[in-house]
């Protein structure tokens, strides 16, 4: 594999695309002849951090590990793409800075209006009815990144 490993760090609101712009990476990448991998907020809650909540040390702790992660297989040389909200500058950073020279960060700029009228998943409903608390955009802070790659 003749191929520098990097992070791709995919930020955004639920619904904004992150998803989508992780798996059509990932396809172009595929298609150039580069290795890449997903690593999902969605999919990896589901495995590794399924002990984790949203409450904001569960969400901190999630991206430490998948920072952690990403590292590993960026020091195997693939494209580690990870696809969460972190919605915490300092928990972004922080990964940064265990790659310092491999870090691209790249912020989903959707408006929330835009995001909760897709609500793909049906959870800004639930989360305005207040039968999801704590939910990202509405009644939990996201802070955009200052020093993003695109
Ligand atoms: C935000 C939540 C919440 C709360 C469940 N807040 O659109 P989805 O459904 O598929 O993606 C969201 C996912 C967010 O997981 P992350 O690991 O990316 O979050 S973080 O980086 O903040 O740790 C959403 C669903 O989980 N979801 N409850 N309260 N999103």
């Amino acid at each position: 594999l003749n191929q520098k490993g990097c992070v791709v760090w995919i930020t955004g609101l639920s619904g904004s695309g992150k998803s989508t712009l992780a798996c059509s990476l990932s396809r172009e990448l595929h298609t150039r002849g580069k290795l890449s991998y997903i690593l999902d907020g969605d999919n990896v809650r589901h495995g590794l951090n399924k002990d984790l909540g949203f409450k904001a040390e569960d969400r901190t702790e999630n991206i430490r590990r998948v920072g952690e992660v990403a590292k590993l297989f960026a020091d195997a040389g693939l494209i580690c793409i990870a696809s969460l909200i972190s919605p915490y500058r300092k928990d972004r950073d922080a990964c940064r800075a265990m790659l310092p020279d491999a870090f691209i960060e790249v912020f989903m700029n959707m408006p929330l209006a835009l995001c909760e009228e897709r609500d793909p998943k049906g959870l800004y409903k639930l989360a305005r009815a207040g039968k999801i608390k704590g939910f990202t955009g509405i009644d939990d802070p996201y802070e955009p990144p200052l020093n993003c790659e695109n």
